[in-house]
């Protein structure tokens, strides 16, 4: 598709035309596959033109597929060649308000609206719209005048009458000084998120945190492995679905295995759980290449898991490439070229590091920054390892105040390696009470094995907290 695009885009660009209008844009990863096309020949041609993305919206409220408007925005707003986003055909104005007074409220890009006039009607076989142009001018100016509408047309069904009406809309606000103004100081909040094809969710929930399903991984869960091994990719499909009905708001897949082909198993899962999983994935890899597959399979925005500095900056450049183009938030660990950071001091001046690498270099926006701290496992006894838990939430602590834009997730199961899984439940709970505390907005776990508080016992509680924050204290014998 993208190579099709391609070379409507030179046509189109090459013939003269003054912008592109991607629109009428029923599945979201066709829009992206288009924006692929336009991109390269942008980077190619050094050249830049304006861009409309214009989805469309079924009387029902979403996109024929099933997505919301916040979820086509999430996924197409961090592609900057688009300067203008919005939704054109399928119903008239009205059946558009909500979707219309979305974007108002939430997107950061110049806003469009295309309306049918009005929902088709099949009269013997032919589509008759009975929207007549005094319902259109009263349903755009509300629009324009209420919504802060920037851009206007007329889709299906609208005659020259019609747009006689729009264009006498467009010239009142260009010769009113006042309402220019308020419609070009919009004010919208688009807080950090992430997508899959059918609904967007932030990375800040109330209460904390945001629940990153552990159990699509070829290392973390011999189930997983079993049916990878088996390429029973239908049977994984499965366990990413037992994951949201526990909670989980975002799944972390993670297909290595040795002896695999990683590429091929991540495209067949991608383009499974693209539309039968409806909420958003993290991509758990640290090959290039298998990172590429699967974001060029996802229509939503995706979190890429992860980077870091272990190899020094090439290989996070690469990444973060990647992450701009297809549009993918990025889990930044602290880990440099001396290793895993041991001390809260060292995993902040990391996480530092990489934010400026992220931000100045490759353009990221910090809201796409999601920093992991890392713990070592509290259960090996090694002396080196007792304040790893102290470390790490103190990290998350000092990030956050110091980069507020950016988020904090961590692996919370790595603290308990090693133990009996009772004791893990109950330490990895406890363990991400005190994370949260210090600001932790992400956590991957299993998340039907997270307890509250109050349903573990005090000794629980009271040992998970002396492990925690380093409160051994030895037995004596008095005399
Ligand atoms: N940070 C980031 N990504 C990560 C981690 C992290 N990805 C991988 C890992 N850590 C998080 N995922 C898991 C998954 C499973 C387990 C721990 C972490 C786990 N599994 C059981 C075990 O190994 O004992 C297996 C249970 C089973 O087979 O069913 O503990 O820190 N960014």
């Amino acid at each position: 598709m993208q190579k099709s695009y391609y070379t409507q885009v030179c046509g189109l660009i090459e013939g003269g035309v003054d912008l592109l209008c991607v629109e009428t844009c029923q599945d979201i990863l066709q829009t992206k596959s288009a924006l692929f096309a336009i991109q390269n020949y942008f980077e190619e041609k050094k050249t830049k033109i304006p861009v409309i993305v214009s989805v469309t919206v079924e009387s029902i409220g979403t996109m024929l597929m099933g997505t919301e408007i916040s979820a086509a925005l999430t996924s197409i707003e961090p592609y900057d060649i688009v300067d203008v986003f919005g939704i054109n055909c399928a119903t008239g104005p009205k059946e558009m308000e909500e979707s219309v007074r979305y974007l108002s409220n939430n997107s950061p890009k110049k806003n469009f609206v295309m309306p049918n006039a009005g929902i088709p009607e099949n009269i013997g076989g032919i589509a008759h719209y009975q929207l007549s142009p005094n319902e259109m001018e009263h349903w755009m100016k509300h629009f324009v005048f209420n919504f802060g509408v920037n851009l206007i047309g007329g889709c299906c069904g609208t005659t020259p009458n019609h747009i006689e009406k729009l264009v006498q809309i467009a010239n009142e606000v260009s010769q009113n000084k006042t309402i220019k103004e308020k419609i070009l100081s919009r004010k919208y909040f688009f807080p950090s998120s992430c997508s899959s094809i059918y609904s967007s969710q932030t990375f800040k929930v109330e209460p904390s945190p945001i629940l990153i399903g552990e159990r699509c991984n070829a290392n973390g869960s011999k189930k997983f492995r079993e049916l990878l091994l088996k390429d029973d990719y239908d049977g994984i499909v499965q366990i990413g679905k037992e994951q949201i009905k526990s909670g989980t708001h975002i799944l972390d897949i993670c297909v290595a295995y040795v002896g695999r082909d990683e590429a091929n198993d991540m495209k067949e899962i991608m383009q499974r759980f693209n539309t039968q999983v409806s909420i958003p994935l993290m991509i758990d890899s640290t090959e290039v290449n298998v990172i590429e597959i699967a974001l060029k399979n996802y229509g939503g925005k995706a979190i890429v898991n992860s980077i870091n500095l272990e190899d020094g900056e090439n290989r996070v450049g690469k990444i973060l490439t990647l992450c701009k183009k297809y549009g993918a938030s990025v889990v930044a660990l602290t880990i440099d070229e001396d290793g895993m950071a041991k001390t809260f001091q060292k995993k902040f001046e990391i996480a530092k590091r990489i934010r400026d690498i992220a931000v100045e270099k490759y353009n990221l926006q910090e809201e796409n920054l999601i920093f992991d701290t890392l713990t070592f496992t509290l259960g090996s006894g090694d002396e080196e390892f007792r304040k790893s838990a102290i470390e790490t939430i103190e990290a998350i602590y000092l990030i956050k105040k110091k980069f507020p834009k950016c988020s904090t997730s961590l692996g919370i199961s790595n603290i308990s390696f090693g133990l009996n899984e009772n004791t893990r439940n109950v330490l990895n709970s406890v363990f991400l009470h005190y994370a949260i505390e210090k600001g932790l907005d992400m956590a991957i776990v299993h998340a039907s094995k997270i307890m509250p508080l109050y349903q573990i016992d005090e000794v629980g509680k009271e040992l998970s907290k002396k492990l925690i924050f380093d409160e051994r204290k030895f037995e004596t014998i008095e005399n």
